[in-house]
Parts: C-alpha cells; sequence; structure tokens
C-alpha cells in the first residue's frame, strides 16, 4: 500500500514509518518538525540522541530499508499544499500522529492551550477536507487517546470500543436503545482536542463517507522496536522531563539516574499502558484491515493492559532499589479512578500482547542508564499545573 505517516518523525510515527516500509509498504513521511523545535524552545533534549530526518532515512537506505520519502509540511496550517500532496500521491491509507500530544504542555499557558487547540483540530479537519477535495477513497487512521473517555469513575463498567448501547426512557414511559459515541470526558485541553477530533470524524464519515479507523491509544512505554534497533542512527527519541515525558518511561529513567520517582498524590490514577512494539504493530493492523466504504468509524481501544501509577512505582523501585517520593498532584484528577478496557478488537487481529515484563523493564532502564549524562536533573519535576489551585500546591503559584 502507499501509505502517508503524518507525524512520522515523533516518538510512535517513526517507528511505526520505518515498520511499515519493513512490511514493504510505501512510506512518505509528512512532518513539520515542531516536536524538535518544541525541544529546543523548552531547553530540553531527547534523553536518546537521536540525529536529523535526513540522516534517518538515509540509515535506514543505508541498511537495505525499502527507501522513505519526507516532506516538510504543516499540515494545520498549509492547506493547499496538503491537497496537492494527495492529489499527486494519491495513498491509499493516511496514518495520523501529528498533534501536540503532552497534556501537561497543553496547560502550560494560554499560549499553549491555544497551540494545540490550534494545532490539533485544524490539523485534522484540514486532513479531512482535503481528502474529501481531492474527490479520493484514502482510509484515515488516526491516533486518538483512552483519554477521551476521562479517568474519573467508571463505576467498575467495562470502557466499550467507542461506542455505547444507551437506553433513553420516553415521557410516556416507553424506552429505545439506540448507540451513541461514548461520552467524553477529558481531562487536558489536549485531551479535549481528541474529543472534538472524534466529532469530526463522526460528521467527516457520515457526511462524505470517509473511511476512518479511530485508536483509542494509552500510555506508550519502552524507545525502541526491532527495526529501529538495527542501526544507532535509528535510534527513536526518549521524552524524560515534565512536560513531555510519560509515567512509566520517567518512573524507569528516574530509577537509572537515582532519582526519587515522582508519583503525582498517592499515585491512585489507574491508566492503559501499551509498549511501543505493540503500538507499531496495532498500526500497520489497523491500516491492513480498514472499515468497508460506508461502514461507521471504527473505534479501537490501543492497549495491553492498565495499571495504577502508585502500583507502578512500587513496581519500578522493587526492580532497581529506587526510593519513592509522593509529590502534590500539579493536575486536577480525581484521587484514583477504575479502568476496566475491551480491547477484543486487536486481540481478534491477530495481536499477542507484550506485557509489562521485568526484562522489558530492565531494558529501558538500560537505555536510560546509557544515556544518563545526558539528562538535565531540573526539568524532571512536572511544573505545569492545570488550575491555581494546583499550582499553589506544588509551589509555583506566582
Ligand atoms: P510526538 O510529539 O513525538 O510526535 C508528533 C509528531 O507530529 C512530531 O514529529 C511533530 O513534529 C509532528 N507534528 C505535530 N503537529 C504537526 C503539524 N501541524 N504538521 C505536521 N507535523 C506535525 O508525539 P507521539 O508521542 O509520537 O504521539 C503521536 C500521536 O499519538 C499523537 O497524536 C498522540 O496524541 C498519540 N498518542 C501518543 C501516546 C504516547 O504515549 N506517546 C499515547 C496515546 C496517543
Ligand atoms: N504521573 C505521575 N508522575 C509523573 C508523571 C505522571 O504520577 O512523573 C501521573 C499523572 O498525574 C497521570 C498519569 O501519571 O495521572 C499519566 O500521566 P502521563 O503524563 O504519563 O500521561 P498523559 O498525560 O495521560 O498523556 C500520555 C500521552 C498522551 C496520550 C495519553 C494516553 O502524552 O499523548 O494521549 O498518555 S492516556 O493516558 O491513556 O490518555
Amino acid at each position: 500500500m502507499k501509505v502517508l505517516v503524518l507525524g512520522g518523525d515523533g516518538f510512535c510515527g517513526w517507528p511505526c514509518a520505518v515498520n511499515l516500509a519493513d512490511q514493504g509498504h510505501d512510506v512518505l513521511i509528512v512532518d513539520n518538525l515542531s516536536r524538535r523545535k518544541i525541544d529546543i524552545d523548552l531547553e530540553v533534549e531527547s534523553l536518546t540522541p537521536i540525529v536529523s530526518i535526513g540522516e534517518r532515512l538515509k540509515a535506514w537506505e543505508e541498511i537495505g530499508g525499502k527507501p522513505m520519502r519526507f516532506v516538510h509540511m504543516d499540515i494545520a496550517h498549509e492547506y493547499q499544499r496538503l491537497l496537492d500532496l494527495l492529489l499527486e500521491e494519491k495513498p491509499d491509507s493516511i496514518v495520523h500522529f501529528a498533534e501536540q500530544r503532552a497534556a501537561p504542555y497543553s496547560m502550560k499557558s494560554s499560549a499553549t492551550k491555544r497551540y494545540t487547540v490550534d494545532n490539533n483540530v485544524n490539523g485534522t479537519h484540514n486532513l479531512l477536507a482535503a481528502i474529501v477535495e481531492s474527490g479520493q477513497d484514502i482510509h484515515v487512521v488516526h491516533l486518538g487517546t483512552m483519554g477521551v473517555y476521562g479517568y474519573g469513575s467508571h463505576r467498575g463498567a467495562t470502557i466499550p470500543e467507542g461506542y455505547l448501547k444507551v437506553e433513553v426512557p420516553q415521557p410516556d414511559g416507553s424506552r429505545f436503545e439506540e448507540e451513541i459515541l461514548h461520552p467524553a470526558s477529558p481531562g487536558s485541553v489536549y485531551h479535549m482536542t481528541k474529543t472534538l477530533d472524534q466529532l469530526l470524524f463522526l460528521y467527516y464519515n457520515k457526511n462524505d463517507k470517509v473511511r476512518i479507523t479511530d485508536l483509542h491509544q494509552g500510555i506508550v512505554w519502552g524507545t525502541n522496536t526491532d527495526a529501529t534497533d538495527r542501526d544507532p542512527r535509528l535510534t527513536n527519541r526518549f521524552d524524560y522531563d515534565g512536560d513531555y515525558g510519560t509515567v512509566l518511561n520517567r518512573f524507569l529513567m528516574q530509577a537509572a539516574i537515582g532519582y526519587p520517582l515522582t508519583v503525582h498524590g498517592t499515585g491512585g490514577q489507574t491508566r492503559a499502558f501499551i509498549h511501543i512494539r505493540d503500538s507499531v504493530r496495532c498500526v500497520q493492523l489497523a491500516m491492513e484491515n480498514p472499515p468497508t466504504q460506508g461502514e461507521r468509524v471504527k473505534i479501537f481501544n490501543q492497549m495491553t493492559e492498565s495499571h495504577q501509577v502508585g502500583e507502578l512505582a512500587k513496581k519500578v523501585a522493587a526492580l532497581t532499589g529506587a526510593q519513592v517520593n509522593n509529590l502534590p498532584n500539579p493536575r486536577n484528577e480525581a484521587v484514583e479512578n477504575d479502568l476496566i478496557v475491551d480491547n477484543r478488537c486487536f486481540i481478534e487481529l491477530g495481536l499477542n500482547p507484550t506485557t509489562l515484563d521485568d526484562g522489558l523493564l530492565k531494558e529501558v532502564v538500560e537505555i536510560a542508564t546509557r544515556f544518563a549524562d545526558r539528562c538535565d536533573r531540573n526539568r524532571i519535576l512536572c511544573t505545569s499545573a492545570w488550575t491555581k489551585t494546583q499550582a499553589q500546591a506544588i509551589g509555583t503559584a506566582s
């Protein structure tokens, strides 16, 4: 298949693009390199040294990988170029990773809130409008988030794959059944943009029959895949800082450098997780199993297991001897939540889940240890507060 990978220079996008090329697909990466620019603005760097996109592609070809191409483009603000690209390339599928993805970054200031909404909502809408204007039948595989369902109480109910069956009571006492999009309950401006994406998909699928698969992905951990391990120049990025680092990779990296594990509050939040190797495999499975013409948006829960953050910290501490530090929570989130998730769609498509095992956890600690001298310890704490109350709690209120 010919596939455009939007955001193919990022943490999930790069190993995904490499995997699709490795599977014989014809891959064109589109990225505006905004993630690298945000690192410059924040004065942090990936813990792993990453080479430029040009060097990445050269390295991939040099080791015999099927060549990939790259187009530097901002999909949120270069509509005509995006449309022209679709008309010229006529892709079968487009995998869409190209969004600002960090909740703490989205909550830093009005400027980052507005940037996140503008970038994410415009980018997704431009893509859908361009597909319709191009007159082509292109399958969109979008990376959404488990966070659209929210992290409050689900009262022990299993979270379905996108759609919820509801019974609607009528004034005359009768009832009817309907299947609706699961109610959205975003926990940050970033997560809110993903709930807005869902409505854009619902509309363009209903009105224009655009074929869409929306992957509600959990927190991705790990760094490399078998393919990105083949040459040091293919190494994936490893975010550890308080804005972009995600919880499990942060704990593993903190353990590696002897920094007490930064558990927010009691650590009672439960989240869904998936290893980068499974993330890459899921995207491939979704792309190779598109919905049929006229089928509603396919929604998959792209996660393999759920864990409470505090329990994860204990597990990492037991494995490495790290200390655990319970810090005031900078986020406006429930003290604890339940999270039972239906992920049958991917299992039925043949996913064999990689679960949290000591070997894989140690592998991340080893990578972090190797690059420990690249870590700026001053950038580890999460300083982005959700509200004034949270800012006071963490001591950053002005
Ligand atoms: P990332 O920031 O590492 O990668 C995103 C890439 O998109 C970057 O290379 C960036 O430069 C590019 N990009 C952003 N806006 C763009 C624009 N307007 N035009 C062109 N390129 C643009 O993020 P990631 O961790 O790889 O996440 C990728 C996607 O997966 C995101 O949509 C995110 O919401 C989703 N996701 C990530 C995780 C995770 O744990 N990392 C979990 C669930 C879902
Ligand atoms: N947390 C800590 N200590 C830390 C960092 C985080 O206790 O040092 C806690 C947070 O308070 C939160 C949980 O860990 O309760 C998860 O935080 P996170 O930063 O790992 O994940 P999140 O903000 O939810 O965002 C990440 C990705 C995002 C993706 C989302 C999937 O950055 O792109 O959409 O995971 S999900 O969490 O399933 O919504």
